[in-house]
């Protein structure tokens, strides 16, 4: 690193790509079931979703494709650094809550994020992910010791207690359901601070946060209260017709300035597409996803919009999954290259391309893409889209 570099920098999705971390399979389990979270099987056969460690052959698989995930990144010039997977097999107990076993450290972009020169860690949402962010310490500190500029904060861990979750949503009636959805009131409550780091999307000075049931509104609220004397922008964003919304890098895909990839299942709030019409982007759907939701690999929890869970290594060159042929068919068109990757084995870890990745250092500072942008700050407007 040279006097005025640093080596924790990355302000936007897009930006050219120097250093990032790839996620490992090792150790991984499947993911148990708890208040935030019900795993099922996918497909038609039904059967009780299993417990406890994964088979080594399924962990060598998704380890095989991380691999040429590393290989493709240093391959462009890209520094690629890995966790290390503690055990994750053991039960976990808290003073608040117990859970049989953790999952796994697939998907660093759930956990930490980048924002500028600061490294944040996310508190998270579900029990079998509360100590996800040990696996990322070894690297913080070195990114920590290495760079002076480097900030690191750690987000207020919640409590995870039966209270923080509300009892009996995965059981709601669907009238229920879509009344409470519109009301943005998913499986958390609003008592305490919880998001997870993949509900933002970064664009320069500008973020975007999802309501979900990953990220309640005290956890944009202290999002809002963190950054905002920095100097950032924090947009809260919700997607009524996701009933299910977790993480917004299925949702809306930014690839360059000006350019949005979205979802057409999952249409922005009325009123939120504002911001970007007033400041010239352009929102183009993606095209559906080649698998439907039942083709989804047997143990993965995501919905088939993994599809849209694309990495950018610059504005010019996105990874995107080899199967994605209409997808990848459109990136061409808008004048991307595109690298296509195998990735499928690792969808049941949790995520794609851009969820099994954190990126630490992309070329480029704090841009302001939205010059017109009518923003309040929580200090001037408390209630501020939340
Ligand atoms: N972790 C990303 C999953 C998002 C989705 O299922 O749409």
């Amino acid at each position: 690193m040279n006097g005025t570099a640093s080596l924790v920098n990355s302000w936007n999705e897009w930006d050219p790509l120097r250093e990032i971390v790839v996620g490992v399979a090792d150790n991984a389990c499947f993911e148990p079931r708890e208040p935030g979270h019900r795993p099922q099987l996918r497909g038609k056969d039904g059967g009780a979703f299993p417990t406890g460690p994964k088979p080594p052959e399924m962990i060598d698989r998704a380890n095989e494709q991380l691999a040429g995930l590393v290989s493709l990144l240093r391959s462009h010039g890209v520094t690629v650094r890995r966790p290390e997977a503690p055990r994750l097999a053991e039960p976990v107990r808290t003073p608040s809550f117990e859970v049989p076993h953790q999952y796994c450290v697939v998907c660093p972009r759930d956990v930490m994020i980048t924002v500028g020169h600061e490294i944040v860690e996310a508190p998270m949402s579900r029990r079998a992910r509360y100590f996800e962010y040990q696996a990322y310490r070894k690297l913080v500190y070195e990114y920590w010791n290495a760079d002076p500029r480097a900030v690191w904060t750690v987000a207020p861990k919640p409590s995870m207690a039966d209270s923080m979750y509300r009892e009996g949503f995965w059981e709601w009636p669907l009238e229920k359901r879509h009344r409470e959805m519109h009301a943005s009131e998913f499986c958390v409550t609003q008592d305490e601070v919880v998001f997870d780091a993949a509900d933002i999307s970064r664009f320069g000075r500008d973020l975007l946060v999802q309501e979900s049931m990953t990220t309640n509104r005290p956890g944009i609220r202290w999002l809002k209260r963190h950054l905002e004397p920095r100097g950032l922008r924090v947009h809260p964003v919700h997607f009524p017709l996701d009933f299910f919304p977790s993480h917004i890098d299925c949702t809306f895909v930014p690839l360059r300035p000006g350019l949005v990839l979205t979802n057409p299942d999952r249409p922005l709030r009325k009123g939120e597409k504002e911001l970007f019409l007033r400041n010239d982007w352009e929102l183009i759907d993606a095209p559906r996803p080649v698998s439907s939701d039942d083709e989804m690999p047997r143990f993965c929890q995501s919905s088939a919009w993994l599809s849209m869970n694309v990495l950018s290594v610059s504005p010019e060159k996105v990874v995107c999954e080899e199967a994605e042929r209409p997808l990848q068919e459109l990136l061409d068109r808008l004048g991307f290259e595109v690298l296509p990757l195998p990735f499928r084995d690792v969808f049941e870890y949790g995520g794609s391309l851009h969820c099994a990745t954190w990126d630490v250092n992309r070329e480029g500072s704090a841009r302001d893409y939205f010059p017109r942008a009518e923003y309040r700050t929580l200090a001037e407007d408390p209630a501020a889209g939340l």
